[in-house]
């Protein structure tokens, strides 16, 4: 770790992912630049029916990216960036890669529990946000954040249309002086954990910059993409796998949706030609019924990709006829590795597998709890290490040296086996972490803050199964004698500590004690697993 709290890439292999010509040497406002004198007219994004040319966009990231400069943001600053798929996102985003700012991305849907937290931790000079967004008061937030964090002194808020609210004195034709290192950190993504607060995923130009190129040849992208952006694009998946990013690398189209409906998606679907789209297995399931009774024409679609929580294979196998196209499996995580079904795969393969590493040179191990290597067919936790996968969080050392191995293998907590032709077949999960259709929990986050409540003595979140969401978030309560609570009043607590909505559980049951696991005093990781195996028996 650097004296920034940064994690060291290992010298000896960023010398050979260089050389083997995977890391290119070009950040992502280079590339920008690049795009927009390439093919200054074409369409890049699309969004409420408003177009704007890679030109235009390259235009506004730049008048913004010399407001922040004038406002005093400088290298290496990191900026909480909180928008909704909208230009703005787009406009913010390339503004702090252009001078070497890193966004920190949340989604939408954090709040303060979470923004605070991650504010402090990375030390935040400025929080961009949007003004006008229909049920939350996105600014207010930013402000609540502003005044428990010291560091952060500007809120910069967006217009929907009009971009950077502040930027109006900043047009010119001045170019932007600053150069940034393809090597140096370009952002932090929000890892979904599974202790305590999330951790940050610290990723380079270089690196990113590689999967997402990596990512277009496997999914085919091309000047003729067109990709529907329906999942918040801030999150690793819609993003770069290959997601958004690819597209604007790809020279192709993105169409922003503000919302997974099939209402709103379809009709995008057909009115802009959409090529390609990234599902988490609930949404698959919404269209699958959707489309039944709809009457767009989605013949344009060429892929649907699914991904972020095991898609079963009685869904993966209606999607294809469904839609009349190919179904692309994507497991990946935002600390790195990502794997995908090849558009070409048999069947077999598509339908029964989380697909292969995007890389032939990600390196795979499945260990066993001894942390030795089984062989193939056999399933076991999967470790990584690869010319994108992170060597570390930043600033949390005592986690490092649980999620690292010495020789910078990153210990995902997916359980999985590969096939004889190196697909993985993912086979459950060994951290503590509920995967509620996409979005991830970690039980011991949720824990803690029910901890804090007078009543309760203990608690225990745990995953229950469900046929929507794939797993659902429950938990299991002891109050502190003679105290009564409601489960109603359980979630309300939750949600008035800010903790984001899909982190409040569920179901609340209350218990006596938890299961007995005879081993005196329990550990809450055998509590849980006891608990798990009873909610298990009782479906
Ligand atoms: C993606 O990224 P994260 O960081 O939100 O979550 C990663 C975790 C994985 O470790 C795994 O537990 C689960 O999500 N996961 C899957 C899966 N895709 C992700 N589990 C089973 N089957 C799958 N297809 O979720 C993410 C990042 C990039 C691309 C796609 C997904």
């Amino acid at each position: 770790m650097n004296s920034d709290g940064f994690p060291l890439w290992d010298q000896k292999r960023v010398k050979r992912y260089k050389e083997l010509g995977l890391w290119e040497n070009e950040t992502f406002g280079e590339m920008l630049t690049r795009l927009a004198r390439i093919h200054p007219d074409k369409v890049a994004l699309t969004w409420h029916g408003q177009h704007l040319t890679y030109a235009e966009l390259n235009h506004r990231v730049e008048r913004s990216a010399k407001a922040l400069l004038a406002f005093g943001l400088k290298q290496g600053d990191k900026v909480i960036v909180q928008l909704p798929n909208s230009f703005a996102f787009f406009e913010g985003v390339f503004a702090l890669f252009k001078i070497g700012v890193l966004p920190v991305f949340c989604l939408p849907s954090h709040r303060f529990h979470e923004i605070s937290h991650i504010a402090m931790h990375v030390e935040a000079v400025a929080y961009l946000t949007s003004e006008k967004r229909t049920g939350f008061d996105y600014v207010s937030l930013a402000h609540e954040v502003k005044e428990s964090c010291p560091e952060l002194v500007h809120i910069f808020s967006f217009d929907e249309m009009d971009g950077l609210v502040e930027t109006g004195q900043f047009e010119g034709e001045t170019d932007l002086q600053v150069k940034v290192d393809p090597d140096s950190y370009a952002f932090l993504q929000l890892s979904g954990g599974s202790t305590g607060l999330p951790k940050l995923i610290p990723r380079t130009h270089n690196d990113y910059y590689y999967s997402v190129r990596r990512s277009n040849e496997l999914c085919g992208i091309n000047e003729e993409s067109v990709y529907l952006a329906v999942l918040p694009v801030a999150h690793n998946y819609p993003l770069s796998s290959p997601g958004v990013l690819g597209l604007l690398l790809g020279g192709g189209r993105i169409v922003l949706a503000d919302s997974g409906s099939a209402d709103e998606a379809f009709q995008l679907i057909e009115k802009e030609q959409v090529t390609i789209t990234a599902l988490v297995p609930p949404l698959a399931l919404v269209w699958l019924e959707a489309v039944k009774h709809r009457k767009e024409d989605l013949s344009s679609l060429q892929v649907i990709q699914v991904g972020g929580a095991k898609c079963s294979a009685e869904v993966a196998k209606r999607i294809g006829p469904a839609f009349q196209c190919t179904l692309q499996q994507v497991f990946g995580m935002a600390e790195g590795l990502v794997n995908y079904t090849r558009l070409t795969d048999s069947e077999d393969k598509i339908l029964y597998t989380q697909g292969k590493p995007m890389s032939e040179y990600d390196e795979i191990r499945i260990v066993d709890e001894h942390e030795n290597d089984l062989g193939l067919n056999i399933a076991g936790e999967l470790w990584t290490r690869g010319p994108y996968t992170i060597p570390g969080y930043f600033k949390a050392d005592d986690h490092n040296r649980k999620s690292f191995s010495q020789d910078g293998f990153y210990k995902t907590g997916d359980v999985a086996s590969v096939t004889d032709d190196g697909y993985l077949i993912v086979q459950g999960r060994m951290k503590d972490q509920i995967n509620r259709g996409g979005e991830k929990v970690a039980a011991e986050e949720v824990e803690n803050q029910l901890l804090a409540h007078e009543t309760i003595f203990d608690a225990a979140i745990v995953a229950i199964p469900d046929d929507y969401l794939g797993e659902r978030v429950c938990a299991y309560i002891i109050l502190n004698k003679s105290f009564t609570i409601e489960a109603k009043e359980v979630k309300a607590y939750l949600r008035s500590k800010g903790l984001a909505d899909y982190k409040i559980p569920d179901v609340v049951h209350f218990v006596d004690s938890f299961p007995e696991t005879g081993v005196g005093k329990v550990s809450k990781q055998q509590l849980r697993q006891a608990i798990v195996q009873k909610v298990l028996m009782n479906n």
